[in-house]
């Protein structure tokens, strides 16, 4: 599939994605979506890619849906189509983001608003650039928060906090980000994604079923409980332990030389 709304690049074992309506600060269309669903699926099952980076292009990492494609909405009462529209294509896309076994870093070149705001959630490490802003914007248009951002976000930040930034969708700065953990890391524009890639690669390195089943054991866990968790951190570590990586580390540590691991 050719594609026209996002950019693709791969470069050892990193697929970076970048979102590419710079003129609507890369707001979500339908066929942006599609697109977008398309190179996550290729980017699933393609065993070379080992770790994602979502970028946007321009100013903006995405300003969440495109509301000026909502212009047609009917009159208030009656049935919008929004609720089809988030259950076929944005929440999709969240869930495929989370069951990726792989990681996925947002570079957080710009403003993150409404479901752009809930993408970067649903990415699993954030890194924003100085100027990055990151706005709720949902109830500043009479929305509430979608694309998973009432479960994404008082995980990242507080309940306290994720009721008063969806409430008044106020600018949050790249630095108060920092400060509430919203983003893992605040770097100079020019580096947010020299900084996302360079991270990338170096996960791209490690040994792959471990840090896949790492992913998949985490995000459970945020939903478990302790007795269930260590019963399946044993199952995992079984599976992990089958692998010639984990043989490569212990030989790697024994022989006190960094590890070449291969993803088998
Ligand atoms: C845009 C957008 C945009 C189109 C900027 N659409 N053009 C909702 C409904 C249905 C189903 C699924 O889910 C959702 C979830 C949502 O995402 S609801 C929330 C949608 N997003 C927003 O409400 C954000 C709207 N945008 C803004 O508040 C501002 O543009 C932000 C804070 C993002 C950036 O502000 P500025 O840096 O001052 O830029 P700007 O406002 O001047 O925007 C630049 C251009 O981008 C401008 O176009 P123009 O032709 O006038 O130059 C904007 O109209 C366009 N743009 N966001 N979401």
């Amino acid at each position: 599939m050719g594609y026209e709304q996002i950019q693709t690049a791969s470069a050892d074992g990193v697929l970076t994605i970048t979102l590419n309506r710079p003129e609507a600060l890369n707001a979500f269309i339908p066929e942006l979506h599609r697109e977008l669903a398309d190179a996550l699926k290729q980017a699933e099952r393609d065993a070379a890619t080992r770790v994602l980076v979502i970028t946007g292009a321009g100013r903006a990492f995405c300003a969440g849906q495109d509301l000026k494609a909502l212009e047609d909405l009917p009159p208030a009462g009656q049935p919008t189509g929004l609720q089809s529209l988030l259950r076929t294509s944005y929440n999709p896309l969240i869930l495929r983001l989370r069951a990726m076994e792989k990681p996925v870093i947002a570079a957080i070149n710009g403003v993150a608003a409404g479901a752009g705001l809930s993408l970067a959630l649903a990415c699993d490490i954030r890194i924003a650039g100085e100027s990055a802003v990151f706005t709720c914007a949902f109830t500043r248009v009479g929305l509430v928060p979608d694309s998973g951002s009432t479960y994404l976000l008082p995980q990242v930040v507080g309940i306290g906090r994720a009721l008063e930034l969806a409430w008044t969708s106020r600018t949050v700065s790249a630095q108060e980000a920092l400060q509430i953990g919203l983003v893992n890391r605040v770097v100079p524009a020019e580096r947010v994604l020299p900084e996302a890639q360079e991270l990338a690669g170096q996960l791209a390195r490690g040994a792959a079923t471990a840090i896949g089943l790492t992913k998949r054991a985490m995000y459970r866990g945020l939903t478990s409980d302790l007795e269930t968790m260590l019963d399946y951190e044993a199952g995992l570590q079984e599976a992990a332990a089958r692998t010639e990586d984990f043989r490569e580390g212990l030989a790697a540590f024994k022989e006190k030389r960094p590890p070449r691991f291969t993803g088998r």
